[in-house]
């Protein structure tokens, strides 16, 4: 079943930081799409069976905090 996580994100300067995250959230397993927001400071995660914590992760090891909003 399709689901949907948002994540806040912390750090986020410039697009360059914007493209980091979306590629590190897309690398998890199960993401069909990542939306992220420079200005927002969050993301928008869909897929199938998301594990928000494992997202979480992807977005630290870029060097970002995240957290589920
Ligand atoms: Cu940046």
């Amino acid at each position: 079943m399709a689901q949907t996580i948002e994540l806040s994100i912390d750090g986020m300067t410039c697009d360059h930081c914007v493209n980091a995250v979306t590629s590190a959230l897309k690398s998890v397993p199960g993401v069909a799409d990542a939306t992220v927001s420079l200005a927002g400071k969050f993301a928008r995660i869909t897929g199938e069976g998301l594990d928000a914590k494992k997202l979480i992760e992807a977005v630290r090891e870029e060097g970002y905090e995240a957290a589920v909003r």
